[in-house]
Protein backbone atom coordinates (compact mmCIF):
# COMPACT_ATOMS: atom_id res chain seq x y z
CA UNK A 1 0.00 0.00 0.00
CA UNK A 2 1.06 3.38 -1.26
CA UNK A 3 1.01 6.04 2.12
CA UNK A 4 2.74 8.85 0.64
CA UNK A 5 4.67 9.68 -2.45
CA UNK A 6 6.34 13.10 -1.51
CA UNK A 7 9.24 12.82 1.04
CA UNK A 8 8.43 13.38 4.79
CA UNK A 9 9.73 16.33 6.75
CA UNK A 10 11.19 16.78 9.71
CA UNK A 11 8.08 16.75 12.05
CA UNK A 12 6.51 14.21 9.67
CA UNK A 13 9.39 12.17 10.32
CA UNK A 14 9.58 12.16 13.87
CA UNK A 15 5.60 11.76 13.65
CA UNK A 16 6.61 8.59 11.81
CA UNK A 17 9.33 7.39 13.97
CA UNK A 18 7.11 7.94 17.01
CA UNK A 19 4.42 5.88 15.40
CA UNK A 20 6.42 2.86 15.00
CA UNK A 21 8.18 2.84 18.26
CA UNK A 22 4.87 2.78 19.76
CA UNK A 23 3.65 -0.91 17.12
CA UNK A 24 6.83 -2.31 17.58
CA UNK A 25 6.76 -1.43 21.79
CA UNK A 26 3.08 -2.51 21.54
CA UNK A 27 2.12 0.17 22.91
CA UNK A 28 -0.90 0.80 20.84
CA UNK A 29 -3.92 1.70 23.04
CA UNK A 30 -4.61 -2.11 23.57
CA UNK A 31 -3.97 -3.76 26.67
CA UNK A 32 -1.09 -5.66 28.03
CA UNK A 33 -2.83 -9.28 27.56
CA UNK A 34 -4.01 -8.42 23.98
CA UNK A 35 -0.83 -6.82 22.70
CA UNK A 36 1.30 -10.31 22.84
CA UNK A 37 -1.86 -11.68 21.13
CA UNK A 38 -1.10 -14.17 18.24
CA UNK A 39 -2.24 -14.29 14.84
CA UNK A 40 -4.84 -16.85 13.65
CA UNK A 41 -3.47 -19.93 13.07
CA UNK A 42 -2.95 -20.26 9.56
CA UNK A 43 -4.70 -24.16 8.44
CA UNK A 44 -5.14 -23.06 4.65
CA UNK A 45 -2.41 -25.58 3.92
CA UNK A 46 -4.64 -28.38 5.02
CA UNK A 47 -6.82 -27.75 2.37
CA UNK A 48 -7.26 -29.88 -1.10
CA UNK A 49 -5.57 -28.43 -3.95
CA UNK A 50 -5.27 -29.49 -7.75
CA UNK A 51 -1.96 -29.87 -6.80
CA UNK A 52 -2.35 -31.86 -4.01
CA UNK A 53 -4.85 -33.69 -5.62
CA UNK A 54 -2.14 -34.92 -8.57
CA UNK A 55 0.12 -35.70 -5.24
CA UNK A 56 -2.91 -38.29 -4.96
CA UNK A 57 -3.39 -39.69 -7.53
CA UNK A 58 0.31 -39.75 -8.82
CA UNK A 59 0.21 -42.89 -5.41
CA UNK A 60 -2.74 -44.47 -6.62
CA UNK A 61 -0.95 -45.02 -10.23
CA UNK A 62 2.13 -45.73 -8.90
CA UNK A 63 0.19 -48.29 -6.49
CA UNK A 64 -1.69 -50.04 -9.37
CA UNK A 65 1.34 -49.77 -11.94
CA UNK A 66 2.58 -52.27 -8.92
CA UNK A 67 0.30 -55.06 -9.39
CA UNK A 68 0.31 -57.10 -12.55
CA UNK A 69 -3.57 -57.35 -12.94
CA UNK A 70 -6.58 -56.93 -10.31
CA UNK A 71 -8.44 -54.34 -8.09
CA UNK A 72 -7.53 -52.13 -5.10
CA UNK A 73 -9.94 -52.21 -2.73
CA UNK A 74 -9.44 -50.24 0.71
CA UNK A 75 -11.22 -49.08 3.59
CA UNK A 76 -10.98 -45.45 5.74
CA UNK A 77 -12.12 -46.88 8.64
CA UNK A 78 -15.16 -46.93 10.81
CA UNK A 79 -15.98 -45.22 13.61
CA UNK A 80 -14.53 -46.76 17.08
CA UNK A 81 -16.90 -48.73 19.44
CA UNK A 82 -17.11 -46.86 22.60
CA UNK A 83 -17.12 -43.65 23.93
CA UNK A 84 -13.65 -43.17 24.50
CA UNK A 85 -11.66 -42.99 21.30
CA UNK A 86 -12.39 -40.39 18.30
CA UNK A 87 -12.49 -41.56 14.57
CA UNK A 88 -9.12 -41.29 12.62
CA UNK A 89 -8.90 -42.33 8.93
CA UNK A 90 -6.43 -45.42 7.92
CA UNK A 91 -3.66 -44.30 7.28
CA UNK A 92 -3.35 -46.39 4.32
CA UNK A 93 -6.57 -44.77 3.16
CA UNK A 94 -5.41 -41.09 3.80
CA UNK A 95 -2.33 -41.56 1.86
CA UNK A 96 -4.04 -42.82 -1.38
CA UNK A 97 -7.42 -40.46 -1.60
CA UNK A 98 -6.65 -37.38 0.28
CA UNK A 99 -10.61 -38.47 1.82
CA UNK A 100 -10.98 -38.67 5.38
CA UNK A 101 -14.72 -39.76 6.13
CA UNK A 102 -15.49 -42.77 7.84
CA UNK A 103 -16.66 -45.41 6.30
CA UNK A 104 -15.70 -44.97 2.92
CA UNK A 105 -14.19 -47.84 0.74
CA UNK A 106 -12.99 -47.14 -2.27
CA UNK A 107 -12.17 -49.12 -5.74
CA UNK A 108 -9.24 -48.56 -7.86
CA UNK A 109 -9.70 -50.76 -10.84
CA UNK A 110 -5.89 -50.73 -12.90
CA UNK A 111 -6.06 -48.95 -16.43
CA UNK A 112 -4.99 -45.97 -17.51
CA UNK A 113 -6.96 -44.38 -16.89
CA UNK A 114 -8.53 -47.00 -14.18
CA UNK A 115 -11.89 -46.56 -12.58
CA UNK A 116 -11.83 -44.70 -9.04
CA UNK A 117 -15.21 -45.33 -7.00
CA UNK A 118 -15.83 -44.12 -3.84
CA UNK A 119 -18.79 -46.30 -2.13
CA UNK A 120 -20.39 -44.00 0.69
CA UNK A 121 -22.18 -45.00 3.85
CA UNK A 122 -26.03 -44.25 3.44
CA UNK A 123 -26.83 -41.64 5.93
CA UNK A 124 -29.86 -41.57 7.56
CA UNK A 125 -31.67 -39.22 9.37
CA UNK A 126 -30.48 -40.26 13.07
CA UNK A 127 -27.53 -40.39 11.57
CA UNK A 128 -27.33 -36.89 10.41
CA UNK A 129 -28.82 -35.70 13.20
CA UNK A 130 -25.76 -37.53 15.79
CA UNK A 131 -22.72 -36.89 13.01
CA UNK A 132 -23.87 -34.01 11.23
CA UNK A 133 -25.28 -33.47 7.23
CA UNK A 134 -23.20 -34.96 4.15
CA UNK A 135 -20.88 -32.93 1.52
CA UNK A 136 -22.73 -33.33 -1.26
CA UNK A 137 -21.30 -35.81 -3.97
CA UNK A 138 -20.70 -33.86 -6.60
CA UNK A 139 -18.30 -31.35 -4.40
CA UNK A 140 -16.59 -34.75 -3.09
CA UNK A 141 -16.56 -35.66 -6.80
CA UNK A 142 -14.81 -32.37 -7.58
CA UNK A 143 -12.45 -32.10 -4.68
CA UNK A 144 -11.19 -35.87 -4.75
CA UNK A 145 -10.97 -36.70 -8.25
CA UNK A 146 -13.45 -39.74 -7.93
CA UNK A 147 -15.03 -41.01 -10.87
CA UNK A 148 -18.47 -42.28 -9.12
CA UNK A 149 -19.69 -42.00 -5.92
CA UNK A 150 -22.01 -45.39 -5.28
CA UNK A 151 -24.24 -46.09 -2.35
CA UNK A 152 -21.87 -48.71 0.52
CA UNK A 153 -24.68 -51.54 -0.18
CA UNK A 154 -23.46 -52.21 -3.39
CA UNK A 155 -19.92 -53.13 -2.74
CA UNK A 156 -21.08 -56.34 -1.78
CA UNK A 157 -22.25 -57.03 -5.83
CA UNK A 158 -19.33 -55.46 -7.20
CA UNK A 159 -16.96 -57.49 -5.08
CA UNK A 160 -19.49 -60.97 -6.06
CA UNK A 161 -18.66 -59.46 -10.02
CA UNK A 162 -14.89 -59.57 -9.35
CA UNK A 163 -14.80 -63.12 -8.32
CA UNK A 164 -16.99 -64.23 -10.49
CA UNK A 165 -14.16 -63.09 -13.65
CA UNK A 166 -11.48 -64.44 -11.35
CA UNK A 167 -10.26 -60.45 -10.86
CA UNK A 168 -7.68 -60.63 -8.15
CA UNK A 169 -8.42 -58.22 -5.64
CA UNK A 170 -6.01 -56.28 -3.33
CA UNK A 171 -6.62 -55.53 0.03
CA UNK A 172 -4.95 -54.60 3.36
CA UNK A 173 -5.32 -58.22 4.92
CA UNK A 174 -5.74 -56.30 8.47
CA UNK A 175 -9.22 -54.94 7.33
CA UNK A 176 -11.43 -57.25 9.24
CA UNK A 177 -14.34 -55.89 7.65
CA UNK A 178 -13.39 -56.10 3.97
CA UNK A 179 -11.66 -59.62 4.88
CA UNK A 180 -14.79 -60.70 5.95
CA UNK A 181 -17.36 -59.28 3.10
CA UNK A 182 -15.14 -60.96 0.56
CA UNK A 183 -15.02 -64.17 2.40
CA UNK A 184 -18.87 -64.44 2.32
CA UNK A 185 -19.34 -63.61 -1.31
CA UNK A 186 -16.70 -66.07 -1.67
CA UNK A 187 -18.78 -68.75 0.12
CA UNK A 188 -21.89 -67.91 -1.53
CA UNK A 189 -20.27 -68.54 -5.26
CA UNK A 190 -18.25 -71.75 -3.90
CA UNK A 191 -15.17 -70.35 -5.26
CA UNK A 192 -12.46 -71.68 -4.37
CA UNK A 193 -9.93 -69.76 -6.86
CA UNK A 194 -11.19 -66.28 -5.09
CA UNK A 195 -7.29 -64.64 -5.30
CA UNK A 196 -6.98 -62.40 -2.64
CA UNK A 197 -3.27 -60.59 -1.62
CA UNK A 198 -2.17 -58.02 0.12
CA UNK A 199 -1.34 -54.83 -0.84
CA UNK A 200 0.27 -53.49 2.20
CA UNK A 201 3.85 -54.51 1.41
CA UNK A 202 3.96 -52.39 -1.78
CA UNK A 203 2.00 -49.46 0.00
CA UNK A 204 4.44 -49.27 3.02
CA UNK A 205 7.35 -49.25 0.59
CA UNK A 206 5.95 -46.55 -1.11
CA UNK A 207 5.18 -44.54 2.28
CA UNK A 208 8.64 -44.94 3.34
CA UNK A 209 9.83 -42.15 0.85
CA UNK A 210 7.74 -39.01 1.71
CA UNK A 211 7.47 -36.21 -0.61
CA UNK A 212 7.13 -32.54 -0.73
CA UNK A 213 3.47 -32.44 0.56
CA UNK A 214 4.26 -34.58 3.54
CA UNK A 215 7.51 -33.23 4.42
CA UNK A 216 5.63 -29.63 4.60
CA UNK A 217 3.36 -30.99 7.01
CA UNK A 218 5.79 -32.75 9.34
CA UNK A 219 7.99 -29.52 9.34
CA UNK A 220 4.61 -27.92 10.62
CA UNK A 221 4.02 -30.57 12.93
CA UNK A 222 7.33 -30.29 14.27
CA UNK A 223 7.44 -26.78 14.66
CA UNK A 224 3.87 -26.71 16.46
CA UNK A 225 5.32 -29.13 19.04
CA UNK A 226 8.21 -27.01 19.15
CA UNK A 227 6.47 -24.29 20.19
CA UNK A 228 4.54 -26.51 22.62
CA UNK A 229 7.95 -27.40 24.39
CA UNK A 230 8.96 -23.64 24.58
CA UNK A 231 5.80 -22.92 26.33
CA UNK A 232 5.96 -25.98 28.75
CA UNK A 233 9.87 -24.10 29.82
CA UNK A 234 8.39 -21.19 30.25
CA UNK A 235 5.78 -22.23 32.94
CA UNK A 236 7.30 -25.22 34.35
CA UNK A 237 8.62 -24.96 38.22
CA UNK A 238 8.67 -26.68 41.02
CA UNK A 239 5.50 -27.98 43.17
CA UNK A 240 3.48 -27.90 39.66
CA UNK A 241 2.14 -31.57 38.65
CA UNK A 242 3.50 -32.97 35.20
CA UNK A 243 -0.35 -32.73 33.99
CA UNK A 244 0.03 -28.93 33.97
CA UNK A 245 2.67 -29.27 31.38
CA UNK A 246 1.17 -31.65 29.70
CA UNK A 247 -1.91 -29.25 29.77
CA UNK A 248 0.27 -26.77 28.17
CA UNK A 249 1.54 -28.85 25.45
CA UNK A 250 -1.38 -29.94 24.23
CA UNK A 251 -3.23 -26.53 24.12
CA UNK A 252 -0.25 -25.06 22.09
CA UNK A 253 -1.07 -28.24 19.65
CA UNK A 254 -4.92 -27.63 19.52
CA UNK A 255 -4.19 -23.60 19.17
CA UNK A 256 -1.94 -24.34 16.30
CA UNK A 257 -4.26 -26.50 14.36
CA UNK A 258 -3.07 -29.77 15.25
CA UNK A 259 -5.78 -31.98 15.93
CA UNK A 260 -4.77 -34.22 18.46
CA UNK A 261 -1.27 -35.00 19.86
CA UNK A 262 0.35 -37.90 17.63
CA UNK A 263 0.46 -40.38 20.24
CA UNK A 264 0.09 -40.16 24.28
CA UNK A 265 2.10 -37.25 25.74
CA UNK A 266 4.79 -38.03 28.00
CA UNK A 267 5.63 -35.44 30.68
CA UNK A 268 7.03 -37.49 33.24
CA UNK A 269 9.44 -36.13 36.18
CA UNK A 270 12.00 -37.18 38.79
CA UNK A 271 11.84 -40.97 39.02
CA UNK A 272 8.74 -41.12 35.82
CA UNK A 273 11.89 -40.17 33.52
CA UNK A 274 13.58 -43.51 33.69
CA UNK A 275 9.88 -44.95 32.12
CA UNK A 276 10.38 -45.09 28.61
CA UNK A 277 6.58 -45.17 27.88
CA UNK A 278 5.20 -43.18 31.12
CA UNK A 279 2.22 -41.68 30.75
CA UNK A 280 0.06 -41.30 33.74
CA UNK A 281 1.41 -37.65 34.51
CA UNK A 282 -0.18 -36.99 37.82
CA UNK A 283 3.18 -36.66 39.72
CA UNK A 284 3.94 -33.47 41.80
CA UNK A 285 7.39 -31.87 40.27
CA UNK A 286 9.87 -31.14 42.43
CA UNK A 287 13.32 -28.47 42.89
CA UNK A 288 15.91 -30.96 41.41
CA UNK A 289 14.05 -33.17 39.39
CA UNK A 290 14.30 -33.86 35.94
CA UNK A 291 11.26 -33.57 33.40
CA UNK A 292 11.23 -35.60 30.42
CA UNK A 293 8.91 -35.00 27.26
CA UNK A 294 7.96 -37.07 24.91
CA UNK A 295 5.75 -35.18 22.76
CA UNK A 296 4.37 -34.57 18.58
CA UNK A 297 1.56 -32.97 17.44
CA UNK A 298 -0.25 -34.39 14.44
CA UNK A 299 -0.97 -31.72 11.68
CA UNK A 300 -2.85 -32.93 8.87
CA UNK A 301 -2.12 -36.26 9.20
CA UNK A 302 1.12 -36.31 9.79
CA UNK A 303 2.85 -36.41 12.86
CA UNK A 304 6.19 -35.27 15.10
CA UNK A 305 7.72 -37.04 17.66
CA UNK A 306 9.92 -34.67 19.81
CA UNK A 307 11.77 -35.44 23.34
CA UNK A 308 13.42 -33.32 25.59
CA UNK A 309 14.60 -33.38 29.12
CA UNK A 310 14.93 -30.43 31.08
CA UNK A 311 15.54 -29.20 35.20
CA UNK A 312 12.24 -28.13 36.70
CA UNK A 313 14.05 -25.59 38.20
CA UNK A 314 15.69 -24.44 35.53
CA UNK A 315 19.11 -25.52 36.47
CA UNK A 316 20.75 -29.17 35.44
CA UNK A 317 22.68 -30.29 38.31
CA UNK A 318 26.28 -31.45 38.15
CA UNK A 319 25.09 -35.12 37.67
CA UNK A 320 22.48 -34.51 35.47
CA UNK A 321 24.37 -32.36 32.91
CA UNK A 322 27.11 -35.08 33.09
CA UNK A 323 24.30 -37.33 31.82
CA UNK A 324 22.80 -35.06 29.99
CA UNK A 325 25.77 -33.91 27.99
CA UNK A 326 27.03 -37.57 26.97
CA UNK A 327 22.95 -38.49 25.39
CA UNK A 328 23.50 -34.97 23.45
CA UNK A 329 26.95 -36.11 22.53
CA UNK A 330 25.42 -39.51 21.70
CA UNK A 331 22.77 -37.85 19.79
CA UNK A 332 24.65 -36.11 17.29
CA UNK A 333 26.88 -38.67 16.37
CA UNK A 334 23.84 -40.75 15.58
CA UNK A 335 22.59 -37.85 13.49
CA UNK A 336 26.40 -38.01 11.75
CA UNK A 337 25.85 -40.81 10.79
CA UNK A 338 22.13 -40.40 8.80
CA UNK A 339 23.91 -40.11 4.90
CA UNK A 340 23.01 -41.78 1.99
CA UNK A 341 24.11 -45.15 1.53
CA UNK A 342 25.13 -45.73 4.98
CA UNK A 343 23.19 -48.75 6.96
CA UNK A 344 19.80 -47.13 8.88
CA UNK A 345 20.74 -48.48 11.91
CA UNK A 346 24.72 -46.81 11.87
CA UNK A 347 23.74 -44.18 13.68
CA UNK A 348 22.75 -46.89 16.54
CA UNK A 349 25.82 -48.46 16.80
CA UNK A 350 27.34 -44.73 17.07
CA UNK A 351 25.71 -43.63 19.74
CA UNK A 352 25.69 -46.64 21.74
CA UNK A 353 29.70 -46.57 21.36
CA UNK A 354 30.00 -43.42 22.56
CA UNK A 355 27.20 -44.18 25.47
CA UNK A 356 29.89 -46.54 26.60
CA UNK A 357 33.00 -44.24 27.00
CA UNK A 358 31.07 -41.84 28.62
CA UNK A 359 29.49 -43.99 31.33
CA UNK A 360 33.33 -45.84 31.55
CA UNK A 361 34.25 -42.24 31.93
CA UNK A 362 31.83 -41.79 35.08
CA UNK A 363 32.54 -45.33 36.63
CA UNK A 364 28.84 -46.43 35.45
CA UNK A 365 30.83 -49.30 33.22
CA UNK A 366 33.90 -50.87 33.92
CA UNK A 367 34.46 -52.43 30.56
CA UNK A 368 33.22 -51.22 27.24
CA UNK A 369 33.89 -53.81 25.43
CA UNK A 370 31.52 -55.88 27.61
CA UNK A 371 28.53 -56.43 25.47
CA UNK A 372 26.08 -57.29 28.57
CA UNK A 373 27.33 -54.06 30.05
CA UNK A 374 26.67 -52.03 27.42
CA UNK A 375 22.86 -53.82 26.85
CA UNK A 376 22.22 -53.04 30.27
CA UNK A 377 21.88 -49.47 29.32
CA UNK A 378 20.80 -50.18 25.89
CA UNK A 379 17.76 -50.59 25.98
CA UNK A 380 15.88 -50.09 22.58
CA UNK A 381 16.78 -49.05 18.69
CA UNK A 382 17.53 -45.35 18.64
CA UNK A 383 15.37 -44.76 15.02
CA UNK A 384 11.70 -45.13 13.50
CA UNK A 385 10.33 -44.05 10.64
CA UNK A 386 7.83 -40.70 11.44
CA UNK A 387 4.98 -39.92 8.73
CA UNK A 388 1.25 -40.74 9.06
CA UNK A 389 1.92 -42.94 11.94
CA UNK A 390 4.57 -42.30 15.07
CA UNK A 391 5.81 -44.91 14.13
CA UNK A 392 5.70 -45.34 10.46
CA UNK A 393 5.31 -48.03 8.06
CA UNK A 394 8.00 -49.36 6.19
CA UNK A 395 11.04 -52.16 5.86
CA UNK A 396 13.96 -51.47 8.69
CA UNK A 397 15.66 -54.04 6.14
CA UNK A 398 16.16 -56.79 9.18
CA UNK A 399 13.86 -59.46 10.56
CA UNK A 400 12.60 -57.25 13.80
CA UNK A 401 12.86 -60.79 15.82
CA UNK A 402 16.61 -60.30 15.78
CA UNK A 403 16.71 -56.92 16.50
CA UNK A 404 18.14 -56.97 20.47
CA UNK A 405 21.27 -59.39 18.94
CA UNK A 406 22.15 -56.30 17.76
CA UNK A 407 21.38 -53.97 20.46
CA UNK A 408 24.91 -53.34 21.82
CA UNK A 409 27.79 -54.53 19.09
CA UNK A 410 29.47 -52.52 16.67
CA UNK A 411 27.85 -54.20 13.43
CA UNK A 412 25.59 -51.48 11.91
CA UNK A 413 22.42 -53.11 10.27
CA UNK A 414 19.84 -51.79 8.26
CA UNK A 415 18.78 -51.14 5.16
CA UNK A 416 20.98 -48.23 3.22
CA UNK A 417 19.45 -45.11 3.75
CA UNK A 418 18.13 -43.23 1.14
CA UNK A 419 16.33 -39.87 0.31
CA UNK A 420 12.80 -38.99 1.23
CA UNK A 421 13.27 -40.82 4.28
CA UNK A 422 12.54 -39.62 7.75
CA UNK A 423 13.57 -41.15 10.54
CA UNK A 424 13.53 -39.85 14.34
CA UNK A 425 17.08 -40.18 16.65
CA UNK A 426 16.10 -40.51 20.23
CA UNK A 427 19.14 -41.99 22.43
CA UNK A 428 18.56 -41.87 26.16
CA UNK A 429 20.07 -42.75 29.33
CA UNK A 430 17.82 -44.09 31.73
CA UNK A 431 19.24 -45.15 35.53
CA UNK A 432 15.87 -46.68 36.97
CA UNK A 433 16.88 -46.75 41.04
CA UNK A 434 16.68 -50.46 41.44
CA UNK A 435 18.53 -51.27 38.01
CA UNK A 436 21.42 -53.23 39.91
CA UNK A 437 19.68 -55.47 41.39
CA UNK A 438 18.24 -56.79 38.78
CA UNK A 439 21.45 -57.26 36.97
CA UNK A 440 21.23 -61.11 37.99
CA UNK A 441 17.77 -61.26 36.92
CA UNK A 442 18.41 -60.20 33.45
CA UNK A 443 21.53 -61.89 32.02
CA UNK A 444 21.00 -65.24 33.98
CA UNK A 445 22.47 -68.11 31.96
CA UNK A 446 24.43 -65.65 30.04
CA UNK A 447 26.88 -63.85 32.60
CA UNK A 448 27.52 -65.39 35.74
CA UNK A 449 26.65 -64.01 39.18
CA UNK A 450 30.45 -63.84 40.50
CA UNK A 451 30.47 -61.00 37.01
CA UNK A 452 27.55 -59.30 38.08
CA UNK A 453 28.19 -59.38 41.47
CA UNK A 454 31.72 -57.74 41.22
CA UNK A 455 30.37 -55.01 38.06
CA UNK A 456 27.77 -54.03 40.96
CA UNK A 457 30.53 -53.77 44.10
CA UNK A 458 32.45 -51.32 41.43
CA UNK A 459 29.69 -49.56 40.47
CA UNK A 460 27.24 -48.88 42.89
CA UNK A 461 28.53 -46.29 45.03
CA UNK A 462 28.83 -43.87 41.72
CA UNK A 463 25.65 -45.48 40.25
CA UNK A 464 24.00 -43.91 43.92
CA UNK A 465 24.70 -40.58 43.04
CA UNK A 466 22.93 -40.48 39.31
CA UNK A 467 20.08 -42.88 40.40
CA UNK A 468 16.65 -41.59 39.16
CA UNK A 469 18.33 -39.50 36.12
CA UNK A 470 16.35 -40.29 32.86
CA UNK A 471 17.69 -38.32 29.76
CA UNK A 472 16.36 -38.77 26.33
CA UNK A 473 16.99 -36.45 23.14
CA UNK A 474 14.80 -36.55 20.30
CA UNK A 475 14.71 -35.29 16.88
CA UNK A 476 13.60 -35.41 13.20
CA UNK A 477 15.58 -36.27 10.29
CA UNK A 478 14.69 -36.18 6.93
CA UNK A 479 17.40 -37.77 4.44
CA UNK A 480 18.32 -35.99 1.47
CA UNK A 481 20.22 -36.83 -1.96
CA UNK A 482 23.59 -35.68 -0.01
CA UNK A 483 22.96 -35.75 3.69
CA UNK A 484 20.50 -34.71 5.58
CA UNK A 485 18.27 -32.33 7.33
CA UNK A 486 17.03 -32.12 11.06
CA UNK A 487 13.86 -31.00 10.45
CA UNK A 488 13.33 -30.14 14.29
CA UNK A 489 16.62 -28.04 14.06
CA UNK A 490 15.10 -25.16 15.80
CA UNK A 491 13.70 -26.75 19.21
CA UNK A 492 16.43 -26.37 21.63
CA UNK A 493 18.82 -28.47 22.91
CA UNK A 494 21.70 -27.32 24.51
CA UNK A 495 22.01 -26.78 28.27
CA UNK A 496 22.86 -23.30 27.82
CA UNK A 497 19.79 -22.66 25.63
CA UNK A 498 17.81 -24.35 27.70
CA UNK A 499 18.63 -22.81 31.00
CA UNK A 500 18.76 -19.64 29.51
CA UNK A 501 14.76 -20.46 27.76
CA UNK A 502 13.50 -21.56 31.99
CA UNK A 503 15.83 -17.82 33.13
CA UNK A 504 14.73 -15.25 30.68
CA UNK A 505 11.68 -16.08 30.16
CA UNK A 506 10.04 -16.90 32.70
CA UNK A 507 6.82 -15.69 33.70
CA UNK A 508 6.47 -14.07 30.28
CA UNK A 509 3.65 -14.79 27.68
CA UNK A 510 3.42 -17.83 25.70
CA UNK A 511 4.54 -18.38 22.56
CA UNK A 512 1.22 -19.40 20.41
MN1 LIG B 1 10.19 -41.67 18.90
Amino acid sequence: MKIQSAKPGPIESLIILVLNLMILSGCNGRSGAEKENPATPDISDLEMTDDLMKVFSERRSRLTGRIEEGVVIISSGSFPSGDHCEYRVNDNFYYLTGFDQPMSIVVMEKGSPGSYSLFLRERSRRDIIYNGGAQPDEEIMDSYGFDTIVAYSELQGLIGEYLGKGTPLYIDFRDRMLRSIILTEAGKQRKPETIIRDMTPLLEEMRVFKDDSEISRMKKAIDITGDAFVNACRICRPGMYEFEIEAMVEYTFHRNGAARPAFSSITGSGPNTVTLHYSENNRKMEDGDLLLMDIGAEYGYYAADISRTIPVNGHFTKEQREIYELVLKAQKAAIDELQPGRPLYGGHAKATAVIARGLFDLGLLTDTASVWQKEFYTIYQINHYLGLNVHDAGNYGFPGAFIREYMAVDTAIGRPLEKGMVLTVEPGIYLREDGLSQLSEIFSGRVSEAETGEFIDRVLPVYEKYKNIGVRIEDDVLITETGHVVLSQKIPKEIDEIEKLMGRNRNRWLKQ
